[in-house]
């Protein structure tokens, strides 16, 4: 004879097994002032390593070099919220340009204080529409890995400006560039010293070499 009291109990758990659970109860952080903050600001731009770019301004992006026909470029990727952080010296998407003397020999410090990764390469502007950055247009204009990107770091390259043209200072991280992380590079077979444009403003020419 089966004992059918001892399926009760059992029957009993796999009732209870298959109950829904509870519903998760909403949120409690709902009233929390920072969800009502200005998304635009400060976002992009958040979580910089300040130290990396401490006491630098516009007159730090085009300097002359010690030597004739050098100068010294530097190049902040994020260094404000603009194209959301995707930009070099506060501007995007050509909207600064750097103006260079053909033959000159051109020495760029890249600096990204941010914890995004970006990059800095010389590519002609039709590789502008790619996702993947091609190889640099001048010997040796890119930082190392310029696919992969440096946060938090900077980097350096020298190259020389031996064909006058319309070229672009670009991210190389994929998509960035397409997405306007670009500023324009113009090396001029007349111009006879290097100014650098910043947005709707007059071209500057290069701040004094710095003192030894
Ligand atoms: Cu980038």
């Amino acid at each position: 004879m089966f004992p059918r009291f001892l399926l009760l109990p059992l029957s009993a758990a796999l009732v209870h097994a298959q109950e829904p659970a509870p519903p998760t109860p909403p949120p409690t952080d709902a009233k929390d002032p920072h969800h009502h903050q200005d998304a635009a600001a400060g976002i992009a731009s958040a979580g910089r390593n300040m130290e990396l770019v401490k006491g630098l301004t516009d007159a730090d992006f085009l300097r002359l070099g010690a030597a004739p026909k050098t100068v010294e470029l530097i190049v902040v990727a994020v260094w404000n919220d603009e194209n959301y952080g995707m930009n070099f010296n506060g501007y995007a998407k050509g909207n600064a340009t750097y103006t260079i003397p053909k033959d000159w020999k051109v020495s760029v410090k890249y600096i990204n204080p941010s914890p995004i990764p970006h990059s800095l390469l010389v590519v002609e502007k039709d590789s502008l529409k790619k996702i993947q950055m091609p190889e640099p247009y001048f010997k040796g204009a890119a930082v190392p890995d310029f696919l992969k990107g440096l946060a938090y770091g900077t980097s350096t390259f020298t190259f020389v400006a031996d064909e006058a043209g319309d070229y672009a200072l670009a991210c190389g991280f994929p998509a960035h560039a397409l997405n306007g992380h670009w500023i324009a590079l113009e090396i001029s077979g007349t111009a006879t010293a290097p100014t650098l444009k910043l947005g709707t403003g007059e071209p500057k020419p290069a701040s004094p070499a710095k003192a030894k």
